[in-house]
Order: structure tokens, then sequence, then C-alpha cells
């Protein structure tokens, strides 16, 4: 009895240690990196640079003693949350990151960009995206490329555009002055003159956390996409354009994905990306709606399509 309980336990201290060597054979043998331990949405924030804007220092909140870093934690925490920040007028912009590359499928699209676009309140952002092809954990220079979506297509387009918005020396009283001469403003096309406050938001609109005077972009400018109907609270109307645009679109309609195969390099060539780790969306108009104010790109997170499905 002994003898045979003893032979049993060694045969299945065997087994065990076959199952053992099999699974760890196995471990090294299969894909580390399983689709499946993945996050679909945005999982980093590198870098968070809004331009002046009537919901800067609220989206997120700006609090005293916020610094650069703090604040891109903030905006960090709101997009893996699906929360809009905001962009604020041409130019400004956020930089995120995933956990894995996003597969670009062939014919098919690949990424959802969310916003908070709704029906006549479209406010193009311009999408870049970086495929780390060296493999060092940062999108650099080189490896960004811009989404030509349908405006880059028609030739709409202003490349090389640069703006720069100057903080407002004046006190935050709320008077005619201030609603109607708040920051002043130029680019490099010779245009210049003041970003209007408006009557709804009455914290300051500079970004409070940033210590230098002046804000300098560049970048693609989109044509406008406002047009006046009327007089009267709805009579603003903000038109999405047809494709390639961060909030263009709601975030359920197909307006909001991108495919990387549309991702192209400063000559507009084709990039070929087999994925991407980064992207980037900044404002895309200098422009100003009436009532509505400035227009200003929202991002809310992304989403992996393929890993979603
Ligand atoms: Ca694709
Ligand atoms: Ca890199
Ligand atoms: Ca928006």
């Amino acid at each position: 009895m002994k003898n045979i309980k003893r032979n049993s336990g060694i045969a299945m201290l065997a087994s065990i240690a076959i199952v053992a060597f099999n699974s760890c054979s196995s471990d090294t043998t299969s894909q580390p990196d399983d689709p499946k331990v993945y996050k679909a949405n945005v999982t980093k924030v590198l870098e968070y640079a809004p331009a002046f804007g009537q919901f800067v220092n609220t989206l997120p909140p700006y609090e005293e003693g916020d610094t650069v870093e703090s604040m891109r934690i903030k905006a960090e925490k709101a997009l893996q949350n699906n929360a809009v920040i905001t962009l604020g007028g041409f130019g400004g912009y956020v930089v995120f990151g995933f956990d894995h590359t996003i597969a670009n499928i062939p014919g098919k699209r690949d990424v959802r960009i969310l916003g908070n676009a709704f029906a006549n309140n479209a406010e193009p952002g311009v999408i870049l995206v970086a495929y780390d092809a060296n493999k060092n954990g940062i999108p650099d220079e080189e490896e960004w490329f811009e989404i030509a979506g349908s405006e880059h297509e028609k030739g709409s387009v202003q490349s090389g555009y640069e703006i720069v918005y100057y903080r407002p020396a004046k006190a935050l009283d709320d008077s005619q002055e201030e609603i109607e001469q708040y920051i002043q403003w130029e680019d490099n096309l010779g245009n210049k003159g003041w970003k209007k406050k408006n009557s709804f938001h009455h914290q300051s609109y500079y970004p409070q956390w940033v210590t230098s005077d002046v804000l300098r972009f560049k970048g693609t400018l989109l044509p406008a996409n406002a047009t006046k109907v009327n007089e009267t609270e709805s009579g603003w109307k903000l038109q999405p354009f047809a494709w390639g645009y961060a909030d263009n679109y709601p975030n359920k309609h197909e307006g909001s994905t991108i495919d990387i195969d549309w991702a192209v390099d400063k000559n507009g060539n084709k990039a070929n990306l087999p994925g991407i780790d980064f992207i980037k969306v900044y404002t895309g108009l200098n422009q100003e709606a009436g009532w509505l104010g400035e227009t200003s790109t929202e991002v809310g997170g992304a989403i992996d399509l393929h890993l979603d499905e």
C-alpha cells in the first residue's frame, strides 16, 4: 500500500513537473503581448498645451500652484476617463499614447478620437500620428505624420501657419474694453487683432500655469467652418468637414474615426505606417463665431477600434 502510494506520488510530482515545464516553454513561445491585456483607450498624456480659450483653466480646472506637470496629470486622468479637455484656439494641443501599438489594418479605420461635437457644432482639430519606429518609448520629431483629411485633399488648408498670443495685461473686470480687446494675437500672414472674452466665462482665458507671456503655435490651418444663419442663440452653425479631423462628428459617428493609412509625410506622400503609438491633436481653426466665441477643439480620449471589437 505504502509503496503504491509513494509511486503514485512520484508520478504526480513528475506530471506536475512536466506541466510546469510545458507551461514554461509555452510562455516563451507564445506572444508576450497578448492583445487581450491591453486597454483600448488612452493610457498616458505626454503633453498638454492649450492656447487661450473660454474653457481654458476649467477643462481641466486650474488651481493655484498648478504647474505644466500637474496640468499634464489632470489632462491624463481626464482622457483615461473619457472626460473632455479643451485645446483653446488655433494650435493648442495634446499629445497622448497607448499601452500598445494600434495596428493599421488594411482597408479598415483604426482609431476613434473622442470629442464633444454635435450637430452644427464641429470644432475640427488636426490629427498627427506617430509610430515608435526606434522603440525608445517617445514620439521623436521624425516619427510624426499628419492625417490628411478631406480639406487637405481639397487643397483648402494653409500649411506652415504660425500664431502668437500675448498674455492679457488687464484685470479681470468684465468691462466692455476687456471683452472687446482681451488677448492680442498675430500670425505669419500679417493678420492681427484681439481675441474677445465673452459674458459666459469669467475666468482667465490664458493658461495660468504657463510662465511665459507669449504662446506660440504652428501647424496646418483649416478653412473657416462657421456660418451665421440668423441672430438667435442657435444662429451660428459650425459645419463638419467630410472626414479626417478630431471633434468634427459626434463620438458614435463614423466621422470620428480615422484610418492610419491617411497619414502623410511633409511632402504629402503616404507614410505607410504599420501602426501607431502616439497621437497629437491641435485646434485647426483660427475662428470666432459670434456669441459662441473662439472655435476650440475638445478631446475626450481615443479608442483602438481593433481592440474594441
Ligand atoms: Ca487602416
Ligand atoms: Ca520614438
Ligand atoms: Ca468641441
